[in-house]
């Protein structure tokens, strides 16, 4: 596999693991587990390259974001978050930090001043601990828009935070008193 390869590998697996199993004929558990075989057979399936076992444990170990976990004994594979299928990968509630931070596109803005954060297409609304995550994952909407939100307040109001194995928190809703517009 070349580097172009890899990335198209990398995004089917994404899509896969976390939106449309059945675009490659396969299932995924009530936890999110997908068989390892099945997978890289429909990665075969999709791409005239081969793939195989190295390739996927080349992907799962040098995702930049880790999206990905094998089981103990590596048959089967998941995503760690993001999905927009409803799986429980089992996400730990924990007690956020006072302040994470929500990077958006300008275009939303409105939208999200009168609604406030929701999940959209995923199960959960995305949070990080640091603005330069924001920023970046607000720039893949257009002009990165951040906001400031108040987890520690939202906690104590009785709203419920987790903490994914690869560092996204992940909450179901931001209202919009919690939120705090960065000046552009
Ligand atoms: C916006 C990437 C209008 C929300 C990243 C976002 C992240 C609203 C967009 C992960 C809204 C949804 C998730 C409202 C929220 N009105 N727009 N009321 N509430 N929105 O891609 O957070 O590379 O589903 O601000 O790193 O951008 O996939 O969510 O702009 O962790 O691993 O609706 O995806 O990770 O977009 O990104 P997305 P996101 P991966």
């Amino acid at each position: 596999m070349d580097s172009k390869e890899k990335t198209a590998a990398g995004k089917y697996i994404s899509l896969l693991l976390r939106h449309k199993p059945e675009a490659g004929g396969i299932t995924l558990d009530e936890h999110g587990w997908a068989d390892v075989n099945m997978l890289i057979a429909a990665v075969n399936g999709a791409f005239p390259f081969g793939f195989d076992m190295a390739a996927l444990e080349d992907i799962v170990r040098t995702d930049g974001k880790q999206r990905y976990s094998f089981n103990s004994d590596r048959t089967l594979i998941r995503a760690n978050q993001g999905h927009s299928i409803p799986v429980d990968v089992e996400l730990p509630e924990k007690e956020p930090p006072e302040l994470l931070y929500h990077g958006t596109g300008e275009k939303f803005v409105s939208s999200i001043d009168k609604q406030g954060l929701i999940p959209k297409s995923r199960l959960y609304v995305h949070l990080s601990k640091d603005r330069d995550t924001a920023v970046n994952v607000g720039s893949r909407h257009g002009k990165p828009v951040v906001y400031t939100v108040k987890s520690g307040e939202m906690h104590r109001d009785g709203y419920t935070f987790y903490l994914s194995v690869n560092g996204v928190w992940l909450t179901k809703e931001v209202p919009v008193r919690y939120l705090e517009k960065e000046q552009g």
